[in-house]
């Protein structure tokens, strides 16, 4: 079952095996075995849950909302009791049944993740400060590469508007080949409706890092790349970062790009961009529900009644 509280499987590389009681044995007296207990495994929004047998994995559900449930084992029946047995000739048969055991699955979660932002960003940008600056967040931050190394999560509220970003680790040169982590993440950003492209300002080349990344998400799927984006450069914090910035708003402009500099250290600038975000968001989601088909309701015609 989907569960709104969880935003990993963290949980499952601990323990991976899953199993609700068996149905009880049937007995004498006209006792049905009881039927085995439920199981209910929590998972987060957006797992996708593919049955696996020897030769394939098919997708069984995609529990996108909370509640959302699925079935994947049944669990055994009850034993049938003795009376079930009973015939003419024999009222009180010594039969009865054992309960089932109930099926046995193996099961591959896959999370994709719903987030409204992706957070993307060479590694050491500053993307988990940012996200612990504007959201609950708690990544580990740290002055090496590859600190985030599972997508992380955070809610922003900007005045009504609640929306989710997420850091998305691991993307360096050559992602989408597999170098890096980026490989396996990169489909999550598919799910993303705006990116947000951190930029570090103590770089060498600001402008070169972005469109280097840029390239990378359009080698991957060239969907990604044409994804909005907002673009900050990051560490405004440092002298050398604000001595580089009327350069820097120079070579963006001339890209016909408008860029935003922000300290997720400080925090300095960071409203003006969460608003700019929600607007984003908003945005994409109103261009969302226009194109989505609506669903289609089956509406049986009533039966004309039969004339006398
Ligand atoms: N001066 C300054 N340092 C920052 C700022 N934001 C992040 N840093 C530092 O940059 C380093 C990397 O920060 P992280 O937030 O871990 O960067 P990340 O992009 O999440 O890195 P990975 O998860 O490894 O990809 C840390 O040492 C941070 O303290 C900032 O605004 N100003
Ligand atoms: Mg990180």
């Amino acid at each position: 079952m989907a569960d709104k509280g969880l935003t990993d499987l963290n949980d499952f590389r601990q323990r991976r095996q899953f199993r609700a009681a068996s149905g009880e044995r049937g007995g004498k007296q006209k006792k049905h075995g009881a039927d085995g207990d439920d199981l209910e495994i929590l998972v987060p929004l957006g797992t996708m849950v593919f049955v696996k047998d020897d030769s394939q994995e098919a997708l069984l559900a995609d529990l996108k909302e909370h509640g959302r449930r699925v079935v994947v084992a049944k669990g055994g029946k009850g034993g049938l009791g003795n009376v079930h047995f009973a015939t003419p000739s024999k009222q009180i048969p010594k039969t009865a049944t054992k309960g089932e055991p109930g099926e046995r699955k193996c099961l591959v979660l896959d999370l994709k993740l719903i987030a409204d932002v992706g957070i993307v960003g060479y590694p050491n940008v500053g993307k988990s400060t940012f996200l612990t600056a504007v959201s609950h967040a708690k990544p580990k931050i740290a002055d090496y590469a590859f600190t985030t190394r599972e997508p992380a999560l955070g809610v922003v509220e900007v005045g009504m508007k609640i929306y989710v970003l997420a850091e998305i680790p691991g993307l360096i040169d050559g992602a989408h080949l597999g170098k890096g982590l980026g490989h396996e993440f990169l489909r999550h950003v598919e799910r993303t409706k705006v990116l947000l492209h951190l930029l570090d300002g103590s770089s060498e080349d600001v402008v070169s890092d972005m469109n280097k990344l840029n390239k990378e998400l359009a080698l991957y799927k060239t969907s990604l790349a044409e994804k909005r984006q907002l673009v900050a450069v990051n560490k405004m914090d440092l002298s050398e970062v604000q001595a580089r910035v009327p350069q820097l708003r120079e070579e963006f402009s001339s890209l016909g790009l408008r860029v935003f500099f922000v300290s997720a250290a400080t925090k300095q600038g960071l409203s003006e961009l969460l608003d700019t975000l929600a607007e984003m968001v908003d945005k994409a989601n109103k261009e969302l529900a226009a194109v989505e088909t609506p669903e289609f309701v089956f509406r049986p015609k009533p039966k004309s009644r039969p004339k006398r």
